[in-house]
């Protein structure tokens, strides 16, 4: 697949770091589910993931697509209820104009401890990008250390390239010192929540709907994207 370069890079940036996690194991997403290929008005279809779990993550989900002149790259990983860690979530979407949107965020299921919450403050600080966007309504669910930015040039998808290792580094050493406490009811009714937030992303579910099918999108969303917690 020919990807956009920052969607190129950003891959391998995220595979680092969930590689560097100890315990990861594949998870199984059925087949028709995880390589999907087909074409739309002779533009080609491709959608790859890529899904992992280990402990302290019930699901790590990298997906890079082409639906037709789109490139996405979409990328979550959904704590265990059972630790206290929020969502890593990161989105690119570009096109041969350039990339339209790039967010990252580590997004809250409760409260920040101080520790976390400091560090992401210092970061989310160190990082100033010319466009930022505005969050939709639904993009409640982000923390206020969320970046959501248009990248102006080579420049700025580089530093967002380093934004979102940053916030990776944050969240893998927190995954590797998180042990099971009690509050996961509310964790998981948090992440229920998250879940509910995304799938109202009309712009997800528009260009999905017009590559496939209502049908499909819905149960994309629902079982790929979106899964509840259990
Ligand atoms: C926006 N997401 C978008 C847009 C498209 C997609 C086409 C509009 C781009 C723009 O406004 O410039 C499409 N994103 C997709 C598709 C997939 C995808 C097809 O992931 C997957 C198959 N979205 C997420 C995650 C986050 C996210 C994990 O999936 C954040 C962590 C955010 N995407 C997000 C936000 C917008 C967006 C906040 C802007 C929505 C708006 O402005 O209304």
């Amino acid at each position: 697949m020919n990807h956009h370069d920052l969607i190129v890079k950003l891959s391998t940036v995220i595979r680092c770091s969930y590689s560097s996690l100890p315990g990861i194991k594949p998870l199984n997403l059925s087949p028709e589910m995880s390589e999907i290929y087909g074409t739309m008005d002779e533009e080609k279809l491709q959608i790859h993931n890529e899904v992992y779990k280990c402990p302290g993550l019930r699901k790590i989900h990298l997906e890079t697509a082409k639906l037709g002149s789109l490139d996405v790259l979409h990328c979550v990983f959904f704590p265990d209820s059972n630790y206290d860690l929020p969502i890593f979530g990161a989105d690119v979407v570009a096109t041969p104009r350039g990339v339209g949107a790039a967010i990252v965020d580590l997004s809250p299921v409760g409260d920040f401890s101080p520790t976390l919450n400091e560090k992401l403050k210092n970061i989310s600080t160190s990082f100033n990008f010319k466009e930022e966007r505005e969050l939709p309504e639904w993009g409640s669910i982000f923390s206020s250390h969320c970046k959501f930015i248009r990248p102006i040039n080579k420049v700025e998808e580089s530093q967002f390239i380093n934004a979102v290792e940053s916030y990776l580094t944050i969240y893998t050493l927190a995954v590797m010192d998180a042990k099971p406490t009690e509050g996961a009811e509310e964790r998981l009714k948090a992440q229920l929540h998250y879940c509910n937030q995304q799938k109202k992303n009309d712009k997800t579910r528009g260009i999905l709907e017009r590559c496939f099918s209502k049908e499909w999108t819905d149960r994309y969303m629902d079982e790929v994207l979106f899964d509840e917690p259990k």
